[in-house]
This record gives structure tokens, sequence and C-alpha cells, in this order.
């Protein structure tokens, strides 16, 4: 009887071990990591270093230590969140390269690169409460706004092509004197197209010389060094490269979308 019954369960039991397995989806980078990624060897290839730093930060070293005093106009456009009166989710990742400097002087140069999450209270199409940014700073002896020119063109020319042209407007940032907004021309070659709104040129990111108060904050006296700085959104660079229309799409995990990266 046990003899039946366990040839009638081997029976019933067999196998195919020839039918094809159930396939793995294969897993890949997501696209503002690929894009990241991207941005950090082009930097890394002219002698950057790669920087890193809390996300949880100090009032000090967010606004005040960036010549950001607590009445100043620009904390509008970086409203925090704030977890008491000194202490907020970062803003942008300038931050870390105050902390490097304070911890670097009197060492030079200080060439580094700050990528990392950022948060700000921004909610819609092409604003999200939580974005990524890399940033860079150089100080030295003898920088000028010269070098950062030819740092991002380069940079530009990279990430978009080498065809493509840049041209720097005149800004204002209060960590930066004198300031500029940088774009580089679209890839319509300006005949005018959706991405660039028919303008031919794409706002890529903000740069300018380090403001003087704020090398001398982070211990570099500004008599005898200068340097240059830059920050631009990752995700921003993605939607232009891509043509991406809604910047919520990074964060959806829709594989309808992640898989065309
Ligand atoms: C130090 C000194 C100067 C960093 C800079 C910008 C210009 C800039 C924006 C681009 C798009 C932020 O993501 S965004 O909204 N950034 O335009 N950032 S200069 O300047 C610094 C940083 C640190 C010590």
């Amino acid at each position: 009887l046990q003899k039946r019954a366990l040839d009638e369960r081997l029976q019933a039991e067999t196998i195919d071990v020839t039918l094809p397995g159930i396939p793995m989806m294969r897993g890949g980078k997501h696209p503002l990591t690929q894009i990241s990624e991207e941005i950090q060897e082009i930097f890394i290839g002219m002698g950057y270093s790669v920087a890193e730093g809390p996300e949880v930060e100090l009032d000090y070293y967010n606004f005040e230590a960036l010549n950001v005093p607590k009445d100043h106009p620009a904390r509008d456009m970086q409203d925090s969140f704030y977890i008491d009166e000194d202490v907020l989710l970062r803003t942008h990742t300038s931050p870390v390269q105050v902390r490097t400097m304070e911890r670097m002087a009197p060492q030079l140069p200080v060439k580094i690169i700050v990528p990392g999450k950022v948060y700000r209270r921004d909610d819609d199409a092409t604003h999200s409460p939580m974005f990524h940014q890399i940033e860079g700073l150089v100080v030295d002896e003898n920088i000028s706004f010269g070098d950062l020119k030819g740092v991002l063109t380069i940079f530009a020319q990279k990430i978009f092509g080498e065809d493509r042209k840049v041209r720097f407007r005149p800004s204002y940032f209060p960590f930066t004197e004198p300031s500029a907004e940088v774009d580089v021309s679209c890839g319509c070659g300006g005949k005018g197209c959706r991405i660039c709104k028919g303008t031919g040129w794409l706002e890529i990111l903000g740069a300018g010389s380090v403001n003087p108060k704020v090398l001398a904050m982070s211990k570099y006296d500004p008599a005898k060094y200068t340097g240059f700085a830059f920050g631009m959104g990752i995700e921003r660079i993605a939607i232009l490269k891509y043509g991406i229309t809604d910047i919520r799409l990074f964060y959806e995990n829709d594989i309808r979308f992640l898989r065309q990266f």
C-alpha cells in the first residue's frame, strides 16, 4: 500500500524540468543616477574630488555662512522645511562646500563637486519638494571668472554635445559676485522648438566668483585667494537632455518611463 501511494504521488507530482523558466526582469540605474554619475565623471576628469555632507543642516551652514542673513530676501526663494529655529533640511548642497573649506583651510586648492538631495517648499510640474543638485567650488591663487567660463563650456559640451555654444547672462546670488546664469544652445540649432520654447537657448545652471565675504567666513583670506562656484539641478539637466515634460516622472517609479533610459 505504501509503495502504491508513493508511486501515485511520484506520478502526480512530476515536474517537466525542460519547461522554460520565468524570465527575471533586469534592473537598471535610475535616470537621475545615470546623469549624476555622468556629470561627476566630467568633473573628476578635470581634477575635482567628490564631497558629501548632511541633508539635515544648521541654519548657519545653509544660509548665514553663504551671506544670506536671517532677514535676506533671498531666503524667500529657498523656503525650507525647518526642524527648529536653527536646524533645517538643506535647500542646496552649498553647506557642504562651507564645511569642506572650514576643514581644509589653509590648504589649497579647494576643488570639489558636491552631489546630493536638497529640499525646498516647491511643488509643481517643474519643481519638487525634494530634488538633486551638483554644485562645484574652486578656491586657489589666481582663479578668475575666465577659468569658470572655460570649465563650464567644457562641461556643457560634454553633456549636451561638442557643437553646442554657451552664453553667460548677468545675475545675482548672495554667495557669488559677480554672478551669472548660464545657457547652452538648443539642439534644434536655434530654429526654435518645444524644449527651448522658441528661444534657441536652454538655461542649465547658475555660477559666479565666490563672494569675498563667504571666503573670509570660511577661513580663506580674500586678499590672497579667489574662487568660483556653480550649481545645477540634476533633474533640470535630465529634463533638457531628454525632453521630459514633468519632474514628477522621476519619482513615480513607473517602469514604462524608467526603461527608456
Ligand atoms: C560656496 C560659495 C558659492 C553655488 C552656486 C548657483 C550659483 C546656482 C542654482 C542652480 C539651479 C540652484 O538647483 S538650483 O535651483 N544654483 O545658481 N549655486 S553659484 O555657490 C556657492 C556655493 C558654496 C561656499
